[in-house]
């Protein structure tokens, strides 16, 4: 199959922004102000020692996070990386959740027990809010959305899942077999690879000859798509137009969102294998913030007063939830043990051999649970 490369302009009246409301443009550059300036607070947090691990930020990366998670409905299910704080967001993760986590608050949602935003809300459509808890080893969340969204295709659900990774996480064995796997089960399942330009200290060249990650998507069989991750609408076209057609029944899609990692890999990072002038240059002349920022007030027709009330508004839920978040306590050392241990599966056992009638589904108790074998069903005994 043919890779597709979004095209650049002169497309009138085809592009998904097209159909944004005016309050919903102003929602999009709510979501990335709010991202910037609860990771500027974070930081403040981090040097007076009150964040207690690491801190990731995605300075710079806002537009890919917000405009990509702004083409999901709340019942698809998203599965964020350390540099998607913009998209947990969107998806209705609270800041003052995340300062708690980061903090590491005995009532965070992991009890103080994840440096990171390590923490998730899913469950049933509409019930939840959709997100997953990622998990660290690169790569492997792409295998868990292919059977996330391969269980939405078998149940006939409507939900799209949308799985991030790094330029970095692509090379590993987890991304090829899970995104091969999705394709091949035409699983409703959109993979955005953000090419932030490193992996750690790694340049992109030094750890792929591809010249470009839409490439991959032909080796897959899938269609793929391309879009500047700096510009909000356009992240949003390009991930609306996959996830519309994953929906749509097309199958697993790939869209690469060019971007630049402005910070380090986390706070801590100094970032001396970057090229004298590379950071200054993207935050000159390529801010996705301040790019928006001129699309709005410009050909947009947007008031600087209604920005500034927006920001206004973020200083103050910031403010609010820093406040909120200091006062509560750390865990008890006995939290440790709370939610370690799996409750009763939500899921009846064998769920889906249910009515099949098979010869297998004869010879395992369904009620016992998973892989429990009965030597003979007629007996009715224990194997
Ligand atoms: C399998 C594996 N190898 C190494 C690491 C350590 N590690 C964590 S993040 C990272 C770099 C990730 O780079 P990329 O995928 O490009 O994402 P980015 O940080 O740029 O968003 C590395 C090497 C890991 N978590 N898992
Ligand atoms: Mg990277």
């Amino acid at each position: 199959m043919a890779t597709r490369t979004a095209r650049k302009g002169g497309e009138p009246a085809a592009r998904p922004s097209d159909r944004l409301t005016r309050e919903q443009k102003l929602e999009l550059y709510y979501w990335m102000r709010l991202t910037r300036t609860l990771e500027e607070r974070l930081v403040a947090l981090y040097r007076q020692t009150k964040v207690v691990g690491g801190l990731f930020r995605s300075l710079g990366q806002e537009a890919d996070a917000v405009g990509s998670c702004f083409a999901l409905e709340r019942r698809d299910v998203m599965s964020p990386l350390i540099r998607n704080l913009g998209a947990m967001l969107v998806k209705g993760a609270t800041p003052v959740e995340v300062l708690k986590q980061y903090m590491a608050k005995g009532d965070s949602p992991t009890r103080g027990r994840e440096l990171n935003i390590h923490f998730g809300d899913v469950g049933a459509a509409g019930a939840t809010r959709g997100f997953l808890g990622q998990i660290s080893p690169l790569g492997d969340m792409v295998p868990v959305m292919t059977g996330v969204t391969l269980s939405f295709r078998m149940r006939g659900e409507d939900r799209v899942g949308l799985v991030y990774v790094g330029d970095g996480a692509t090379s590993t064995g987890a991304f090829h077999e899970g995104i091969n796997f999705a394709a091949v089960q035409r699983c409703p399942l959109v993979v955005v690879v953000e090419n932030n330009g490193y992996a750690y200290s790694t340049p992109t060249h030094k750890q792929t000859l591809a010249k470009q990650f839409v490439d991959k998507a032909v080796g897959y069989g899938i269609p793929g798509y391309q879009a500047d991750g700096n510009d909000v609408l356009a992240v949003y076209d390009v991930t609306r137009t996959a996830v519309d057609a994953a929906r749509a029944g097309g199958g697993t899609q790939l869209v690469e969102l060019m971007t630049y990692r402005r910070k380090g890999h986390a706070e801590h990072d100094n970032q001396s294998y970057v090229p004298d002038g590379e950071i200054e240059r993207w935050a000159a002349e390529n801010d996705p913030i301040d790019r928006y920022v001129a699309r709005l007030t410009g050909e947009l027709g947007f008031a600087a007063a209604e920005l500034a009330a927006v920001d206004e508004r973020v200083r103050r839920e910031v403010d609010a939830a820093t406040d909120e978040a200091e006062a509560s306590g750390f865990p008890e050392p006995l939290d440790a043990l709370l939610g370690v241990y799996a409750d009763p599966p939500a899921e009846r056992p064998l769920w889906f051999r249910e009515g099949t009638g098979g010869a297998v589904a004869a010879s395992e108790r369904a009620a016992d649970g998973w892989g429990v074998y009965r030597a003979d069903p007629k007996a009715g005994g224990d194997a």
